[in-house]
């Protein structure tokens, strides 16, 4: 398990030193992208090999979509992940330990060995959970928007989701509830150009970044999503209490 132990070395070394300013979080986002890779090659070494039950769709090359939006929310605010979900958990604070003890299907995992990769849920890092479903997150993201504003937790929600959930009724339904009620989430589209193995333009029609647009939300499109910066500053100002700050623009 050389790998799985440089991964955990990766993370800890993540989390060992207090940022007082934006350039001195650069360093530990990047060592929670390192540990991400080193996770995703091990996992895909235990997937080849038959050692792990169930299947592994992995987050390598997006790593850095995580890992900046994650580093700019609370730990209590609240992700949804999807089918490719690795990355999501770990950039919001999930153990590597943890992970692969779930991956394997083993009690110290996250949902007790039951849940497996497309599973994972941590209540204490506020990761509502990946989802097998494409879009099939939404929802739940939304809800827990809806939550955090009628109890007034200042809470934010984050929908990360795959290009390829621009094709499911449900995504619709939720950005249209969460700009109706102006509910404080932010859907994270992200787009590599495959739903899976197919082309996005053999899916989706128009442009994928014009659905926001078209329910009068605030976007902002990164391109470059494997450099943390552009994915970061996204991010740079977390509209919480109803209040969107970011305007539309690329970078
Ligand atoms: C509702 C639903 N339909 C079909 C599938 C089968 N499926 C699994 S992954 C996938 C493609 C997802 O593409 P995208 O959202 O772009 O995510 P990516 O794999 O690129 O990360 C599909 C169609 C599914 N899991 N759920
Ligand atoms: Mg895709």
């Amino acid at each position: 398990m050389a790998q799985a132990k440089t991964a955990r070395q990766a993370q800890n070394a993540s989390h060992s030193q207090p940022a007082t300013a934006e350039g001195d979080l650069w360093p530990g986002m990047y060592q929670q992208m390192v540990t991400i890779r080193l996770f995703e090659e091990q996992v895909n070494d235990l997937y080849k090999t038959a050692r792990m039950p169930g299947l592994a769709h992995l987050y390598s090359g997006e790593e850095a979509v995580a890992v900046g939006v994650c580093a700019a929310l609370r730990r209590d605010d609240y992700i949804t992940s999807t089918h490719r979900g690795h990355g999501h958990c770990l950039a919001k604070g999930a153990s590597v330990d943890r992970m692969f003890a779930e991956l394997l299907g083993k009690e110290a995992g996250y949902c007790k060995g039951k849940g497996g990769s497309m599973h994972i849920a941590d209540q204490d890092t506020g990761n509502l959970g990946a989802n097998a479903i494409v879009g099939g997150s939404a929802g739940i993201a939304t809800g827990a928007a809806f939550a955090s504003k009628y109890l007034k937790t200042n809470q934010v929600a984050v929908c990360f989701f795959g290009e390829g959930a621009l094709g499911q009724g449900l995504l619709y339904e939720e950005l249209n509830l969460a700009q109706l009620w102006q509910l404080p989430v932010i859907f994270v589209c992200e787009n590599n150009g495959y739903n899976e193995y197919t082309h996005f333009s053999e899916s989706t029609a128009g442009d994928v970044a014009k659905p926001p647009e078209a329910f009068g939300m605030r976007f902002h499109t990164a391109l470059y999503g494997h450099r943390f910066t552009p994915s970061g500053a996204c991010m740079h100002k977390v509209p919480r209490d109803g209040a969107s700050p970011w305007q539309s623009q690329d970078s």
